[in-house]
Order: C-alpha cells, then structure tokens, then sequence
C-alpha cells in the first residue's frame, strides 16, 4: 500500500480532483473508475503526477494506506450507493469515505448512520467549483465526525481554493451538514443567476442596450459591491459570438433553463422546514416556466394588448444595479436563514460566518460581498436576519427607491422580472407594520375553527362566525 488517499470516479469532477491532489507536496494518489478506459486516459495524460492506478476495486483498496481515505466522485444516487458499497465492504473500522458528489443529505445522514456502526466514517462533502475549481481549487463543504476532520483537515486545505489567505474548506457539522450546506449553496446560486437575468433582460429590453453595451455594464459591475464570479462570466458570456452567425451567441440558445435537482431540493427542504426562500422558489420556477414550450406558446398566441416599454429614467442602469444588489441580499439573507434552520432541526452546529468565508473562492457564488456576510455573523452570531445587519440595511435603504422604480417598471414593460420583485415583497412584508395575514388568521377561523390571537389581549380566541357572531376565548 503506497497511497495516502484515494479517488474513485474519473469523469471530469473526480480526474481534476484526484490532479489537484496529487500535485499537492506529500500525497501519493490512488485512483479508480468501473470504465476502466477512463483510468489509463488519467495515467497517459497524466501519469507524471505518481498515481496509483487500480484495474479493481479489490486492488484500489489494496493500494491505499491504513487508514484509508477514498474520494467517491461518481454520479449521486444509485452509482454513488454501489460504490461506498463496494468501499465498505473492503474497508476497515477507522478507515474513512468521502463521498465529494452531490448527494441528497438526508441520503448522507443515513449513510454516514450506517456505517458509523460498522466504525467506518463517512464525510458527505459538498464540492463547488465545476471542473475548473476541482483542479485549481474548489470551495469544500464537510460533515462527517470531528476525527474523520482531523485527518482529512491538512488534506483538504491543502486542495481548497484560498480567499484573503485562508483556505476555502470548513469542518461545516455532523453527518449530512455539509451536503445540507451544499445544497443551500447551490439554491442561492439560482437565485443569483435568475437576479443577474433578469438585469439583463431588463438593460436589454427596457433600456434598449446592446450586446457591447452589456458587456462593459457587467465589466463596470464587476469592479463595485456586486464583484462575483457569476457577474464577471455574464460579461464573457455576452461578449461571445457565434461562429456560425456572427451575432452573439446568447441570442442563439434556446431559452429553456434545465436545473440538476439541487435547486429543488432547497425549496423542497425550505418549505419543509418553514423558511420562505422566495428568492430561490422564484429562480427554480422561472426555470420551470421558461421550459413550457406549449404554455408559453398558447399564451403569446392569445395575447395581444402588451404594453410598449414606457421610456427609462436617466438613472435606468444604475437603478438596475440597485435592484440586483438589493434583491441579492434578499436572496442571501433567505438562503442563510435556511441554513439556521436546517442546524437547528438536525442539531448541527454551522458556523454562519464560516460559511461566508469559504464562498469567497473556488466556488460559484464567490463574491466580494460575501465577506460582509462573513463579518455581519462573526459581530453577531445570532443576527435575527442578514437585512437587519447595519451594513445591509443601508444597502437595501440606498437601494430602496430604484428597487421600487425598476420593479414599476419592469411591470409596466411586461417584462417579468419576479426574482427582483418578489425580494421587494419580502423586504417590504418584513418591514410592514401589520400584514394580511389577519385577514388570514379571521378565514381560518370562519371555516375552519382554527382559532385566533389578539393584539390587545392574551389568550387563544375562536368567533361564532356564522352563529351568533359571539367571541368565545379558548
Ligand atoms: P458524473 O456525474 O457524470 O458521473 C460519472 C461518473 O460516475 C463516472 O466515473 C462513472 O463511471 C461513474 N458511475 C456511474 Br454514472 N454509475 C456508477 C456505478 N454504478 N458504479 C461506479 N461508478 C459509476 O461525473 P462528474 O460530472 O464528474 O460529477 C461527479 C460528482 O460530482 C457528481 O455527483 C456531481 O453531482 C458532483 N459535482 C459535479 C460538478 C460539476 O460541475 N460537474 C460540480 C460539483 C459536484 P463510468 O466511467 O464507468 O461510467
């Protein structure tokens, strides 16, 4: 046994993972694919970089160090179940698995349950990054035991991306929390793309920018408080041009969004547990009504009075910006209060701030903002929301007017824009003196007994609504 940690599944993840480790001081890699044809690809073409290769499972584990460590990079589901099968049934009390793909994990809490009492560990580990992350360094999100972190901690740092110093990996909490984080990361990075769409379809339509114009606005972006990746490839992406046309190549893909299941999931687990991530809903469903061919079709058809854009303030562009920061925040905010509420329920112990930072690089959400994220948790672990924080009040009340004028706007020109205006509404039901749902509390209890509180006194109240109309007190 040479090798000190091992990878198996080679696709594009786990051959530019098993590369970055390997060309890390100190580590001798292990590697292993079921086709083995993608096993020699890694040894011809990289076969400087010391690896172990391996024709079986059986020779794979042989070839690993006790205790052994094993990256699963395969496809989540039943391809990532039959191979930690295969792991634990060869694997010792001690040894440890990673299971680095994007693994549902309420999945996670089970496995890492089941082999817990075989003594074996198993870190559910969120990776982001694409495939350029995992070679150059990704943004990595563990559960798992504080022993399994131990020995995987040099490792992983050693591998993550590094932001202001630090590197990009966190021990996130027990059994399925890094993937729980994981999943969450990936939610919001709906919601950011939706924003950034929407911005875009917006400076397009409304604002009659073209393709050039586009590109420097996200360039222009990309140097202020909005500086992300996301941004910053928006700019690439518009600035390309088609081969075959000459035009912009944006203009000549077809405008079905497909999602994977991450997105999902947040909103699935979001709902389960209470935490209005309208953000994130509205990106997964955008991405849902853009893929109804039919619908849209029958629609468009039967339309026939859409309004003309009416013409843009001088302000437009920078409102735009506004907008999008605004509702960024929004998103944020929502996507963090999730994460509380998944440790809360799965007794996790997150380090809200600890997220932030390990999203600053590798990954696909990084962003400067991120760090007065970071900041707005390490002053106040127990900040109520992320939109009550000094620092993004102000933004959100500096922002205040143009939101409101864009989202006018945007309704006026028929331009759907519902991730900005559906974060306008979260923000203005939070700051709202009394909400509706009064309203709500007196139907409920009008047709189905469902009983009420009141504001002037304490008690549990119910109407004879259609009886006598008489209050009766619980
Ligand atoms: P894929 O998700 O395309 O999976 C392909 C790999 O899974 C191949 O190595 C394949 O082996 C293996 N595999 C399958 Br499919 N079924 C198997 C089985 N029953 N037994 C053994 N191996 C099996 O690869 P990827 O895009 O590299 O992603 C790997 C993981 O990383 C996924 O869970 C993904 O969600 C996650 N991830 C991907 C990204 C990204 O940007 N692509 C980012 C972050 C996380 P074969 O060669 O024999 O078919």
């Amino acid at each position: 046994a040479t090798a000190n940690i091992g990878v198996v599944g080679l696709a594009v993840m786990g051959s530019n993972l098993a590369r970055n480790l390997a060309s890390r001081e100190g580590n001798t890699v292990a590697v292993h694919n079921r086709t083995q044809a993608r096993t020699d690809d890694l040894l011809r073409e990289h076969g400087d970089l010391g690896f172990v290769g391996s024709e079986s499972m059986d020779e794979f584990v042989a070839s690993l160090r006790t205790p052994r460590t094993a990256i699963v990079m395969v496809q989540a589901g039943p391809g990532t179940d039959a191979v930690i099968d295969q792991l634990a049934e060869r694997f010792e009390p001690g040894d440890i698995i990673v299971d680095g793909g994007n693994a549902n994990f309420q999945d996670t809490i089970a496995r890492e349950k089941a082999l817990r009492d075989k003594g074996i560990h198993f870190v559910g580990t969120g990776i982001s990054g694409g495939e350029e992350g995992a070679l150059n360094g990704p943004s990595i999100m563990p559960g798992g035991s504080d022993e399994s972190w131990e020995t995987l901690r040099p490792i992983l740092e050693s591998i993550a991306a590094v932001a202001e110093g630090e590197p990009c990996v966190t021990h996130v909490g027990h059994d399925g929390a890094g993937h729980f984080v994981k999943m969450v990361h990936n939610g919001i990075e709906y919601a950011d793309m939706q924003l950034i769409s929407e911005a875009y379809d917006l400076l397009r339509r409304a604002g009659g920018h073209s393709t050039e114009e586009l590109v420097q606005v996200f360039q222009q972006w990309n140097e202020g408080d909005l500086e992300s990746y996301l941004i910053e490839i928006t700019a690439e992406v518009l600035g390309h041009t088609d081969a075959d046309t000459g035009k912009p190549l944006v203009d000549a893909i077809l405008d079905h969004a497909g999602s994977k299941g991450t997105g999902v999931w947040t909103v699935q687990n979001a709902v389960g547990l209470g935490v209005p991530v309208s953000g994130i809903g509205e990106a997964v469903f955008a991405r849902a009504v853009s893929s109804k061919a039919d619908q849209r079709d029958a629609v468009r058809r039967s339309t026939t009075n859409r309004p003309e854009p009416p013409p843009v303030p001088e302000t437009f562009e920078d409102d735009v910006r506004a907008a999008l920061y605004a509702s960024k925040v929004v998103a944020y905010a929502q996507g963090f209060d999730l994460i509380r509420a998944g440790a809360a329920e799965f007794d996790w112990d997150i380090d809200l701030s600890a997220m932030a930072r390990i999203w600053r690089g590798g990954c696909i959400i990084r962003a400067r903002f991120l760090n007065r994220i970071a900041e707005a948790y390490e002053k106040n672990p127990d900040l109520v929301t992320l939109l009550a924080d000094p620092y993004f009040a102000q933004v959100v009340a500096d922002g205040d007017a143009a939101w409101r004028r864009i989202v006018g706007l945007a309704a006026a020109s028929a331009i759907p824009a519902p991730g900005f205006s559906s974060a306008l509404a979260y923000y203005d039901s939070l700051a709202s003196e009394r909400l509706p749902a009064a309203l709500i509390q007196a139907q409920r209890d009008f047709f189905g007994a469902h009983t009420y509180q009141r504001v002037d006194r304490e008690g549990t109240f119910h109407t004879l609504w259609s009886g006598d109309r008489s209050e009766q007190r619980l």
